[in-house]
C-alpha cells in the first residue's frame, strides 16, 4: 500500500495535516488536492483549528508537472476552477488554518499556503511563482489571493522574472506573517493555534467566513456585512461570556 498523501492527526482541538510527498517536494498530486478537499468538506467533530505543514523540509512545490497533461481550453478550465474550489473550502470555510512552512511555497504552493490564514516561515523558505518560467500561468487563485497580499505591480514583476522571496521579504510583504528559525515552524504554529482555538468558535467563525468576502465587495456592501456579522457575534451566548470575564477579570470560558 503506498504511503497516504496527506497524513492527518487530530489532537483534541488542533487537527495537524501533513502533505507527505517528500520524496517529490510534496508537488501537489491529484490524489493530495482530493485528500485536502475531503477533509475541509467535513473536518472530523471538536477540531476548531487546523496546522498544515509539509513532511520532508518543504512545504509544497506547487503543481505535480509529472501529472500535467496536455489539456484542452475546457479541461485546464476545469483543472483551475477545481483548484479554486478546494481553495476556497479551505480559505473560507470555516475553520481557522495555520501554515507551518520550510522550502519551496512555489506556485500551487503558494496558491495553498495564501488559502490559510496565518503563515510561519522558516529560514529556508523560498516563495515562488515559477509558472512564468515554464510557460504556463497560474490557475489555482494566485492572482486574487497573491495580487491582493503584493499588489498586481509586485506580483506581476515576481511572475516575470521568477524571483525567490526568502522569509524576512515575505513577512514584509505579507506572504508570511512570522518568521521563526529553521525547525521552529511547527511550534510556533501550534503556539498560535492554541491561542486561536481559544476563542469564541462563532468569532473564529465570521473571521474566517466574512473578512475575505467583504474584501471583495464595494465599501457599502462590506460595511453592511460588518454590521451584519456583529449582529450574529455580539448576540451570541459566547460575547455575553467574553464580556462579563473581561469585566470580572477572569478568562472566559466559550463553549
Ligand atoms: C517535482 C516537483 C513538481 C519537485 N512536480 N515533481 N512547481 C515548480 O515549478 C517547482 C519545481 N520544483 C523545483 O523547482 C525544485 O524541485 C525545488 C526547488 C522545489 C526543490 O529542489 P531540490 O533540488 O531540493 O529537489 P529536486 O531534485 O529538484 O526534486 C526532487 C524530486 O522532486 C525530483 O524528482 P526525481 O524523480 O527526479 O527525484 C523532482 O522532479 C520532484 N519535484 N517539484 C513534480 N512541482 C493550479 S496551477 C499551479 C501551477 C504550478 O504550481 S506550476 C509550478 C510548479
Amino acid at each position: 500500500m503506498p504511503d497516504k498523501p496527506l497524513l492527518i492527526e487530530v489532537n483534541d482541538r488542533i487537527a495537524t495535516l501533513t502533505m507527505n510527498r517528500p520524496d517529490k517536494r510534496n508537488a501537489m498530486s491529484d490524489a493530495l488536492l482530493g485528500a485536502l478537499d475531503a477533509f475541509f468538506a467535513a473536518p472530523p467533530d471538536g477540531v476548531r483549528v487546523v496546522v498544515l505543514t509539509g513532511a520532508g523540509g518543504h512545504y509544497c512545490a506547487g503543481l505535480d508537472l509529472s501529472q500535467h497533461k496536455a489539456r484542452d481550453a475546457e479541461a485546464t478550465m476545469r483543472h483551475s476552477r477545481h483548484w479554486h474550489s478546494v481553495m476556497d473550502r479551505i480559505q473560507l470555510g470555516g475553520l481557522p488554518v495555520v501554515s507551518a512552512m520550510a522550502g519551496a511555497v512555489m506556485g500551487g504552493g503558494l496558491e495553498l499556503a495564501t488559502s490559510t490564514h496565518v503563515r510561519v516561515a522558516e529560514p529556508s523558505c523560498k516563495f515562488q511563482l515559477p509558472e512564468g518560467r515554464r510557460g504556463i500561468f497560474v490557475g489555482g487563485g494566485a492572482t486574487v489571493r497573491v495580487g491582493r497580499i503584493l499588489g498586481a505591480d509586485r506580483m506581476t514583476e515576481m511572475m516575470l522574472t521568477g524571483r525567490i522571496y526568502g522569509p524576512e521579504d515575505a513577512v514584509r510583504l505579507g506572504l508570511a506573517h512570522y518568521a521563526v528559525d529553521e525547525g521552529a515552524a511547527l511550534a510556533k504554529a501550534y503556539e498560535l493555534a492554541e491561542k486561536i482555538a481559544d476563542n469564541a468558535s462563532l468569532s473564529n467563525y465570521i473571521m474566517v467566513q466574512g473578512i475575505a468576502r467583504i474584501e471583495g465587495m464595494s465599501a457599502q456592501d462590506g460595511l453592511f456585512a460588518e454590521s451584519l456579522c456583529a449582529a450574529i457575534t455580539q448576540t451570541s451566548p459566547d460575547a455575553y461570556e467574553g464580556l462579563a470575564a473581561f469585566l470580572e477579570k477572569r478568562a472566559p470560558q466559550f463553549r
